[in-house]
């Protein structure tokens, strides 16, 4: 008998579907249904509310991503003050935790219950954790960026979908809110879904951060998981371009890195024409 069950992620007339094994966690938390299951081919496998946050076979991509563009696109010296907004899985802290230039790792993710469940059944992320820089704080990031004005060096935005618990995370007054939090030079980074699925919220990102910012972008990250196999990064800086890394990859970092490299942080803002006109 097999214990195949497929899981699917369904919305706007398209879903991706994983064949998973075991199912090792199901919780409602006080803001969401949390899923963990074990899949046949792609580790484990993370659902906040039936939307797939993370597999084991491709999370790499997005943590990578999202820690090392801002990183590297920071000019004002090296970044010394980093924030992660959600991100409970804790991959974001584990791509920031392999720069020794970073002197303070903040993360602020509402739901308490995603890092505990994370740390026991997701150590390959949850072991961002470890690092004796990050600081936990379990808050709504909406607000909590108002209690730290003109701090950090670089911003990430690892939120789930609009909708939930995350959907404070979309508008403009929250990242008229990000930028208050910013020190001179600083940039933000945040989850900017995909062009292909959801087109207007990818616009709505880039209409918000090009009148709050000077400069913004929006990159393209391959993760197949995702449905359409691709998500966003929605990049943006009042002091910098930041579509150029200013600095190479460390060459004992270059090894370990499986996705980010240099010459990709130039290519993944080149957009197709669709995703141009999308931007006007
Ligand atoms: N640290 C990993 C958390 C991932 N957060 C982003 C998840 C976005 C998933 N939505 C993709 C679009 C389709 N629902």
């Amino acid at each position: 008998m097999s214990d195949s069950v497929w899981i699917s992620e369904v919305g706007g007339g398209y879903g991706n579907t994983i064949e998973t094994t075991k199912h090792l966690f199901s919780h409602k938390s006080r803001y969401q249904q949390i899923d963990i299951y074990e899949t046949r081919k792609l580790g484990k496998l993370l659902l906040l509310d039936g939307i797939i946050q993370l597999t084991n076979y491709d999370e790499f991509v997005y943590h990578e991503m999202l820690a090392n563009l801002p990183f590297y696109a920071f000019r004002n010296g090296v970044p010394r003050r980093a924030l992660v907004i959600g991100g409970g899985d804790g991959g974001v802290l584990r791509e920031l935790g392999r720069h020794p230039e970073l002197e303070t790792i903040d993360i602020c993710e509402i739901d308490a219950d995603v890092i505990a469940a994370a740390k026991e059944y997701l150590p390959e992320t949850a072991c961002g954790y470890q690092d004796e820089r990050v600081n936990v704080y379990v808050e709504d990031g909406s607000k909590f960026i108002h209690e730290r004005k003109g701090y950090y060096d670089i911003i990430i935005v690892d939120s789930t979908d609009p909708g939930g618990p995350g959907e404070p995370l979309f508008n403009e007054e929250f990242y008229t809110g990000l930028k208050g939090a910013l020190r001179e030079g600083g940039i933000i980074t945040s989850q900017g879904e995909s062009a292909f699925l959801l087109p207007d919220i990818v616009a709505r990102l880039n209409r918000i951060t090009r009148k709050v910012f000077k400069y913004n972008a929006y990159a393209t990250l391959h993760v197949p998981t995702y449905p359409t196999g691709v998500i966003g990064a929605c990049m943006a800086s009042d002091h910098c371009d930041v579509t150029t890394p200013a600095r190479e990859v460390e060459p004992e970092l270059a090894e370990k890195l499986r996705y980010y490299n240099s010459e990709l942080h130039k290519a993944c803002f080149v957009q197709p024409n669709f995703v141009r006109e999308l931007f006007k």
